[in-house]
């Protein structure tokens, strides 16, 4: 449904001020709003000429359209993701100028993030701001995965997620992503973009096809669209109230298309004139909120023109104390650059996770015990929702009775639908962003979130979440708000055609993440019980699970218990010896076993006393340096061994420490075997010569030996 709203004029303004609620208290409200957010773009601007600050982004021309935003929410009730612009929409949730002022000087106090981030990445825990980043459109789809987990928390409740952005980033895949899914689920979602004009130097008519995002949108089921003069506070309020109707009583999502000014340019950074005409500055400079809103006010005598000016004066004056407080504000003291990286609450490479296995039965393959560990984890953690592709038995219920169910592509998640229903174990659009992004919002609010990745080669429309998003949400807030989940991808190769697309590894573009915990389990037994601390703790975990072993034969074991859990950062020395230490994980372990046996049979055939002693790291960020430090202290000879490319890899950073911290007790070089620097391919021949095999290791153990 498409509305438009005019902008009344002359006479009729006090009347529709009057029919849409707008009393004159609350018209003065919001004109003292919009105005302490210009007076405090102002003053920003001032501070950073005088170098005091280091950064300024403004929301002038915006405020009108923010402040009627933030009149129709309900601040610690309804839930918020907004952009940089939105000083005016997070003034009227309640944030204060001090608290915006000591973003801007970068104080340890910065309540949003301690210092960390630029000016305008507004947190606020108590009031549901959720910390932003500085990319474009990444919000969107977290601010649908904040909806549906509202949605499983808060059943019957009329919470909205409020999420805006500016024009241009609605150019974003991830804002189409959020728009289809918020569509397809009915999800109370308000999309307010700010539309103006300009993404930086580039208008809107080469950002949006036809100009207007408000009407791309007209194909969509059960979204309200409406556009307004967003520098209009009576029709912004009026349309900003109608859309959050529509939300709260269950139609669906709303999208409120505003039309402001950008009278400051983009940026400090940025000269407008650069690329703006004088004539269409000038256009602009008539709407600017700020002069019309006022002229208003006075002409319909809602208030003295004086008293006015003494109202501006009164906010300019208090904003100028907090300057000064904002001022003599502490800085970030340096010893805290780690902190809240990760979880202060649970820690996972501790001995609370050290549980014994209790095996019973016969020997389960990793699938299996995957299976039956979140089976369990579900029941006893009814936070704990499962989705992802294909990963439900059938979307379609009804169909149930008679069929056996998908429940992933390898089988994985089967059951799950069945036993726990379809809000706890669902299929996704294929949209990897989206995927992230849903876990990232859910997890906010307090949902235990276990997506899948189909395969990890098609994990990347998801990085920007899990980069920029997911591994800094805790510390960029400065510890106030985390996104504890678990990612679970099935990775890896050795599967004779699966090929470039369905074979890579790449774990060590995720072991650089800070923020993100990464395990790679190599058998039935850990994987269990990896993957129980991973769905337990409290940091966000990517649970890479090799395909390949998957089903085998010699790393099946017996269910350990419903309680086994294994710490991370705790290596297992699968193979004990003494002349050469094998650093390896995931498909390597079994390799370097093999290699270990045929280079110790080889020895016993010529008297030589060789045993080789093979790690399994299990967990690699955190990775059990003090059992790599041991074992190469007592060998002196050691082999870093992965699956994936050589060149900057995991290994890459196991050797550089081990000949940094560990020189003197080696008799060798440090050595690493790894697939060659290029992709799997199809023909099993080729993939053979690419990925690292049993001979490579054979090879370089005889190396080292010798040397
Ligand atoms: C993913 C990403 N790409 C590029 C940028 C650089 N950038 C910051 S703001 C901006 C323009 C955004 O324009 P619009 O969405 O219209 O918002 P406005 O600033 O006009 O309010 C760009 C390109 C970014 N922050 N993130
Ligand atoms: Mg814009």
């Amino acid at each position: 449904m498409m509305t438009s709203f005019a902008t009344p004029t002359g006479t009729e303004r006090l009347k529709a001020a009057r029919e849409a609620g707008l009393t004159p208290e609350l018209l003065l409200k919001a004109f003292r709003l919009m105005q302490t957010s210009r007076s405090l773009d102002d003053r920003e601007i001032m501070l950073k000429r005088q170098q005091r600050t280091f950064f300024q982004v403004s929301g002038a021309g915006h405020e009108a359209i923010q402040v009627a935003a933030g009149l129709i929410s309900k601040p610690g009730y309804d839930w918020f993701y907004p952009y940089y612009r939105d000083r005016a929409l997070c003034l009227t949730l309640g944030m204060t100028s001090l608290d915006m002022l000591l973003q801007s000087v970068g104080a340890a106090s910065d309540p949003s993030s301690g210092g960390r981030q630029m000016p305008n990445h507004w947190a606020d825990p108590a009031k549901n701001i959720v910390t932003s980043s500085s990319a474009t459109g990444t919000q969107f789809v977290q601010a649908v995965g904040c909806a549906a987990g509202c949605r499983v928390l808060y059943p019957g409740e009329d919470r909205l997620v409020l999420v805006s952005s500016g024009e241009g980033a609605t150019s974003e895949g991830e804002f189409w992503e959020s728009v289809n899914q918020a569509c397809l689920n009915r999800l109370p979602v308000l999309f307010l973009i700010e539309d103006n004009g300009y993404a930086i130097s580039v208008p809107v008519e080469k950002q949006t096809p036809g100009g207007s995002i408000s009407k791309l949108l007209a194909g969509f089921p059960d979204i309200l669209t409406i556009e307004v003069d967003g520098t209009d506070l009576i029709s912004s309020y009026k349309a900003m109230g109608a859309a959050a109707a529509w939300c709260r009583e269950g139609h669906g999502p709303a999208l409120v298309h505003a039309h402001c000014t950008r009278p400051y340019s983009h940026s400090l950074s940025d000269d407008e004139r650069s690329y703006k005409t004088k004539h269409e500055r000038e256009e602009e400079a008539l709407r600017d909120p700020l002069v019309t809103f006022p002229k208003f006010l006075v002409e319909e005598g809602l208030i003295e023109a004086s008293v006015l000016e003494e109202m501006v004066r009164e906010i300019d004056h208090e904003i100028l104390e907090d300057t000064h407080r904002a001022l003599e504000a502490d800085p970030p003291a340096p010893a805290t650059a780690l902190a809240h990286l990760y979880s202060e609450k649970v820690d996972p490479a501790s001995s609370e996770f050290d549980a014994a296995a209790q095996p019973s039965g016969e020997a389960k393959t990793m699938v299996d015990l995957i299976n039956t560990t979140l089976k369990e984890e579900m029941q006893r953690d009814e936070r704990v929702i499962v989705f992802g592709e294909d990963v439900a038995d059938c979307s379609r219920e009804g169909n149930l009775s008679e069929v056996k169910g998908k429940g992933g592509v390898f089988g994985l998640t089967a059951g799950l639908q069945t036993e726990f229903g379809s809000n706890r174990c669902y299929n996704m659009p294929i949209a990897e962003a989206s995927i992230v992004g849903r876990a990232i919002g859910m997890a906010t609010v307090g949902l235990k979130p276990v997506a899948e990745i189909q395969f990890f080669d098609y994990i990347w429309p998801a990085m920007m979440q899990i980069r920029d998003e997911l591994a800094s949400l805790r510390w960029r807030s400065n510890g106030h708000f985390s996104a504890p989940l678990v990612l679970r991808v099935p990775i890896g190769g050795y599967l004779t055609g699966g090929a470039i697309y369905h074979s890579q590894c790449g774990e060590m573009i995720f072991t650089h993440l800070p923020g993100l915990r990464v395990v790679f389990p190599s058998n039935a037994e850990d994987a269990c019980g990896l993957l129980r601390t991973a769905i337990r703790c409290d940091d966000p975990v990517l649970f890479l699970e090799h395909k390949k072993l998957y089903r085998e034969m010699y790393n099946r074991a017996p269910y350990p218990g419903p309680n086994f859990t294994i710490p991370f950062g705790k290596a297992k020395v699968v193979k004990a010896g003494e002349s050469l230490t094998i650093v390896t994980y995931g498909a390597l372990v079994q390799k370097s076993l093999l290699a270990a046996q045929e280079v110790e049979r080889r020895g016993r055939d010529t008297s030589d006393d060789v045993s080789i002693e093979v790690i399994d790291l299990r967990t690699l960020s955190p990775y059990d340096w003090e059992a790599i430090k041991t074992s190469v202290g007592k060998t002196s000879r050691v082999i870093v061994a992965h699956e994936d490319t050589l060149s900057f890899g995991y290994g890459a950073e196991i050797a550089a420490r081990i000949a940094d911290e560990m020189f003197t007790h080696l008799d060798a070089p440090v050595k690493r075997v790894a697939a060659l620097d290029t992709w799997v391919g199809y023909h099993p021949q080729l993939e053979a010569a690419i990925l690292p095999q049993t001979d490579d290791l054979v090879k370089t153990i005889d190396e080292l030996l010798a040397f």
